[in-house]
């Protein structure tokens, strides 16, 4: 699906809705006709030769309905509608937000740029101020080598940008963010991979949790909007969304962007 529809996992939701809509237009026009003239012909009391109803795939004597055929589209649509209504403030934003009633709750982001949904926050999975402080080092492991980088050697390094949501498959995602930090090709360069970049095992200075590491594919780490994020819509990473550096990755669910990143280890670990 992602070559046939490139993007992120969140747009792929999108393009999932507009080929369900395609594919039931189609149908509709497909079957109208035909439609049209079973509603007419079911006036008459004889079934038409070579319908259904004259093939006996419809019983003769049918339990009384429970529902009208009325009442179902109406219960299905009020569903439908009901959900609508208490999910679309979510997409909109801004003051509809908190229209969204189904959305997550609880927690809001607050304004500026690190104002967007955060999934499990600093304190809630045992963040020490300690791990993430002056002393907080980025090992990077690799064909044999190691490297290690402080926060100001991460920021002088080329920065590189990348405009990606994050979509969690616990239901909500965000809209694009502005990503700045280091592409994970050129952080595999450091230890002499670079080009031929093989999968990632990325280790986050959490401790325990099952989404304290995890581990990208060649595929993942070799695209180049893929980042070791430091900043995020012109300002620094805030605590609750991976400060000092968190991963990003186009097309992946949300769990895959490991926050308070500091290890990457390339290719097989020794
Ligand atoms: N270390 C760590 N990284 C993590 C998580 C976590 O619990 N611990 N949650 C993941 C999940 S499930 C999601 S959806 C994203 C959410 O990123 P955000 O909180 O910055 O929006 O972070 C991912 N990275
Ligand atoms: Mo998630």
């Amino acid at each position: 699906l992602h070559y046939i529809f490139p993007g992120s996992f969140y747009t792929l939701h999108f393009y999932g809705a507009w080929v369900f809509i395609g594919a039931f237009v189609v149908h509709v026009a497909f079957r109208l006709p035909r439609a049209v003239h079973a509603v007419r012909a079911g006036r008459d009391a004889q079934p038409r030769a070579g319908s259904e109803e004259a093939a006996g795939l419809v019983s003769p004597r049918p339990a009384a309905p429970t529902i009208s055929r009325r009442g179902a589209v109406a219960m299905v649509g009020a569903g439908s509608l009901a959900l609508l209504v208490v999910t679309a403030g979510q997409s909109i934003g801004g003051w509809w937000r908190g229209t969204a009633l189904l959305a997550p709750h609880g927690r809001d982001p607050g304004p500026g740029p690190n104002g967007f949904q955060i999934n499990k926050t600093a304190g809630s999975v045992g963040i020490r101020p300690g791990d993430i402080g002056p002393d907080w080092r980025l090992t990077v492991r690799g064909a044999g080598r190691q490297v290690v980088l402080t926060r100001q050697e991460l920021l002088a390094m080329p920065q590189s940008e990348s405009a990606l949501p994050i979509a969690c498959v616990e239901g909500w995602s965000t809209s694009d963010q502005q990503w700045s930090g280091v592409r994970l090709t050129d952080l595999a360069a450091l230890v002499g991979l670079g080009a031929q970049t093989p999968r990632v095992l990325v280790e986050s200075v959490q401790r325990g949790g099952s989404f304290s590491s995890a581990v990208l594919a060649a595929n993942q780490a070799r695209d180049t909007r893929s980042l070791l994020a430091v900043r995020v819509n012109g300002a620094d990473l805030c605590l609750d969304h991976g400060y000092p550096a968190r991963v990003i990755v186009p097309a992946a669910p949300g769990v895959h962007n490991t926050k308070w990143v500091t290890r990457l280890t390339f290719g097989d670990p020794a």
